[in-house]
């Protein structure tokens, strides 16, 4: 499962340790040139995934839109009636889809289109104005420790997004401490603990089995140490099962009483397979406590990406991440316009 950690060490070298006085300053030109370049190539590989992990989402959606829109047609009722359908079918939802296709009724007049063909720029435009609210990326600069605690059901990937985030902060020189709030499972707690050994993070876990203290010690520990980040981990649970969505929220007042402001982040991780489902978790999660982020794992192995919209109309939390795969470079902040893109593409 954790496969992902097998690969490499990405500690970045930054450039002020290679450009030492003996390196003649063409060298230090070299070595930022190679980091920019690496930098873009990062990103292009970052937008090959994402293109390649929405192929799924995309081929219900944006193929049938394709075919919708083809030259020649005509802007009709009938065109709007199949739009409708096939945004349904992508689980963008129902009023998601309502207020993009009255959106889109209003450019038609306004603009005067006429043919089917411009309607897909239209369509595009409107997507991104939807989903423009969601685009709020997670900056953890503003509290230390900055404690982030994870939610979720079962299965959903928070241990995943956990060794991802790790990765990711560790990348931007900050660092973590990892909180085994998943007491329930041993296999859980050993899932992170060997995470931790190999990437030399440290994992604050507990035998005695109580969550709320096991973050507890994590965020004291990290306050004495000077640790910029602490992820906690949760044992799944479901919305219904009432007596652990008690407990979690339980953990948050017992890590409140660590720290007043924490946690500065609570996300709930949320499986993209689930489709519709996802509302009724955000809704669920957001009563016991207060999300302030989700992050929509597996958005490759689905035809239900279109749910993000769904979200963005009816519980816009922001999306902080999203995850397109298993490897550690699968996980990347939400931005809008390549979401979009890449659903076009
Ligand atoms: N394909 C794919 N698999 C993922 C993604 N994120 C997590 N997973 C897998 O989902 C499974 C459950 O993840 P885990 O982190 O253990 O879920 P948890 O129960 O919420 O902690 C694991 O096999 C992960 O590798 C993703 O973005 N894409
Ligand atoms: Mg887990």
């Amino acid at each position: 499962m954790f496969g992902f950690l097998k690969s490499r060490k990405t500690q970045p070298v930054p450039a002020t340790e290679v450009a030492t006085e003996e390196v003649a300053p063409v060298a230090v030109e070299v070595v930022a040139e190679a980091a920019s370049e690496s930098a873009a190539t990062a990103k292009s590989s970052w937008a090959q995934r994402l293109k390649s992990g929405l192929a799924r989402t995309r081929s219900t959606f944006t193929s049938q839109v394709a075919g919708l829109f083809g030259v020649g047609a005509k802007i009709d009722e009938a065109l709007f009636e199949e739009l409708e359908t096939v945004l349904l079918s992508a689980d963008v939802g129902v009023e998601a889809t309502q207020h993009l296709i009255d959106k889109l009724r209003g450019r038609v007049k306004r603009e005067r289109l006429t043919e089917a063909s411009q309607l897909r720029d239209a369509l595009k435009a409107e997507l991104v104005d939807l989903l423009a609210p969601l685009e709020k990326p997670l900056d953890i600069d503003n509290s230390k420790p900055f404690v982030i605690m994870l939610a979720g059901v079962n299965g959903a990937g928070k241990t995943t997004t956990i060794g991802k985030l790790a990765r990711r902060f560790q990348a931007q020189n900050k660092s973590v401490l990892l909180a085994a709030g998943d007491t329930f499972r041993a296999a859980a707690r050993e899932q992170l603990a060997e995470w931790g050994r190999r990437n030399n993070v440290e994992v604050i876990s507990s035998r005695a089995g109580d969550p709320a203290a096991v973050i507890y010690d994590a965020i004291q520990s990290a306050r004495s140490r000077g640790i910029d980040v602490v992820l906690a981990d949760t044992a799944g649970r479901l919305p219904t099962q009432l007596h652990l969505m008690e407990e979690i929220r339980k953990v948050k007042r017992v890590i409140q009483k660590a720290d007043i402001n924490a946690p500065h982040e609570v996300l709930l991780v949320l499986d993209a397979n689930i489709g519709q489902n996802a509302l009724m978790q955000v809704k669920a999660f957001d009563e016991a406590l207060g999300l302030t982020g989700l992050v929509m794992t597996k958005l490759d192995g689905t035809a239900k990406g279109g749910v993000i919209a769904a979200l963005a109309k009816r519980q816009p939390v922001p999306v902080r991440f999203i995850g397109v795969g298993e490897g550690l470079e699968d996980l990347q902040p939400f931005r809008v316009a390549e979401f979009v893109d890449a659903l076009f593409a």
